[in-house]
């Protein structure tokens, strides 16, 4: 078949944007056309996405992809982050600005919800790791108010800016899946647990897969963006960490995967849940991805250390350039200072320097002395998180991992990568960068039947993007040390 132009909408927590991705039978590049800031909004009552910005930055992008030298594209697919929503009323309108997962007002609420249903008998149903933002905590915090009581249906992000190119409405599942509403055996909403906790299932979309149709541009986008009003809007893995799955270029069966950005998701491709208590008390989520995969990982703070340290120095009139941070980074001493990256204080905006250093002197570390050593412990630390995660992971669901693939935005950070090659003694495969926008356009790519099956979709990956290995090197008892030191400084928290 002749190479055909797909455009993925794909949007991340500090940043969206529109690419362009022309598929063909050994062909798979990928064009930005149009990026833009996502920029949260705090308002008197919480932290806010501004979806209206977000919405229009999408239209923007599509506006000139209408304008792309090979012509218009085929179809459309969005992807964001997960757990969020908006909620629309009677009359189709949006009840007020969707909150930001890491706005405070679901501080307590798991509580709430572990009245109702236990965190052993939520997971035994969802599979679902516990982070203190999941939709179900969200709903909790909503219960009793206006807003929740106006609502006719709930709309993740993905899926509500889908309705607006569109007006379909449905439920994507990779992200349905990340909800806390749904179960993990069955891939349906859990109705059970919706009774249980209140929520009028009516509410929740009808669940749709990867791959499906999603509708045709609604007459007033199209006469806007100039697409023409035939142009497709495909089901993707809406979830963005489901999309960078889909693009991890695996070619060989006992892989891990990290897709590193904001966050650092760790962790397997499962046929099958792992429901256990061990799992469970590890913090392991089962997560669905395409084709009834299932993503077994556990979230790791990630790059948004890192982010927020720089934003922290830029305000403060510091050297706030990624590069040359980096490089003072990979000069610094070893193993000086370790975090547990997944501490509950660095989930929320705010002076991460000040809250790392006082982690360091609250757990009797010295304080990281200088932007370098700071630098150097988030990536020390991180990459001791990867360890952790994946060497539990292995065990948990009783495989074997020969290698990993880390892909995202992270995957262009040498030093992490090499770290993490360390800390684990396993090779890294690093790339490609832009995975997310890759699974994006790839599952749009199979439903117009230009490439076959998640294999299919890896090997044209590995075929095409460029990709850098990172052997172990570097000392392993060292690494060995330190991986013993940070699990007794979490006190098991981090085990
Ligand atoms: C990554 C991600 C994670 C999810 C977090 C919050 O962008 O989607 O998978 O846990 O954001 O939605």
């Amino acid at each position: 078949a002749a190479p055909r132009t797909f455009a993925a909408a794909d949007l991340g927590a500090t940043s969206g944007r529109v690419v362009l991705g022309r598929v063909g039978s050994d062909q798979l590049d990928l064009t930005e056309v149009h990026r833009f800031a996502n920029t949260p909004v705090r308002l008197p009552d919480g932290l806010r996405w501004d979806v209206l910005a977000l919405y229009q930055g999408i239209l923007d992008g599509l506006r000139r992809a209408a304008r792309a030298a090979d012509g218009p594209p085929a179809s459309i697919g969005v992807d964001t982050w997960a757990v969020d929503y908006g909620m629309l009323d009677a009359d189709g309108a949006l009840l007020g600005q969707p909150f930001h997962y890491r706005d405070s007002r679901t501080d307590g609420m798991a509580d709430e919800v572990h009245s109702r249903v236990g965190p052993d008998e939520l997971y035994r149903i969802t599979g679902l790791q516990h982070l203190p933002f999941n939709t179900v905590f969200q709903l909790a915090a909503a219960a009793g108010g206006p807003q929740l009581a106006a609502a006719r249906s709930l709309l993740l992000i993905p899926d509500l800016l889908v309705h607006w190119l569109t007006g379909s409405i449905g439920a994507e599942e990779t992200n349905a899946s990340t909800t806390g509403l749904f179960d993990a055996r069955t891939g349906a909403w859990s109705t059970g647990l919706l009774d249980r906790l209140g929520l009028d299932p009516r509410i929740l979309p009808p669940l749709r897969a990867p791959g499906d149709p999603a509708g045709t541009l609604l007459p007033h986008v199209a006469a806007s963006t100039g697409l023409p009003a035939t142009t497709a809007v495909t089901t993707v893995a809406s979830h963005d960490t489901a999309s960078a799955v889909v693009a991890v270029p695996a070619t060989a069966p006992d892989f891990a995967y990290i897709s590193c950005g904001t966050w650092s998701l760790a962790g397997l491709e499962l046929d099958a849940p792992v429901l256990t208590e061990a799992s469970r008390a590890a913090n392991f989520t089962n997560e669905r991805g395409i084709d009834g995969t299932i993503r077994y990982l556990r979230n790791i703070m990630g790059m948004w250390l890192l982010e927020e340290s720089r934003r922290t120095w830029e305000a403060q009139g510091l050297p706030s350039a990624l590069e040359p941070l980096l490089a003072e980074a990979g000069r610094a001493e070893p193993f000086v200072s370790l975090i547990d990256p997944d501490a509950p204080e660095f989930l929320a905006p705010g002076d991460m320097p000040a809250r790392i250093r006082e982690f360091c002197l609250r757990t009797g570390q010295v304080a990281p002395s200088g932007q370098g050593a700071l630098v150097r412990c988030i990536m020390e630390s991180l990459a001791l998180a990867h360890r952790r995660t994946l060497r539990e992971a292995a065990v948990l669901a009783d495989r074997e991992i020969s290698h990993i693939h880390l892909v995202g935005g992270g995957s262009r950070n040498a030093l992490l990568c090499r770290l993490t090659a360390d800390a684990t003694g396993l090779p890294v495969i690093a790339g490609p960068t832009e995975a997310t926008a890759l699974g994006n356009v790839l599952v749009q790519a199979r439903s117009a039947g230009l490439v076959g099956d998640l294999a299919a979709m890896r090997r044209l990956v590995a075929g095409t993007q460029e990709l850098r290995r990172y052997t172990p090197g570097g000392n392993a008892a060292a690494w060995d040390a330190a991986a013993a030191r940070i699990e007794s400084l979490a006190g098991g928290r981090a085990s």
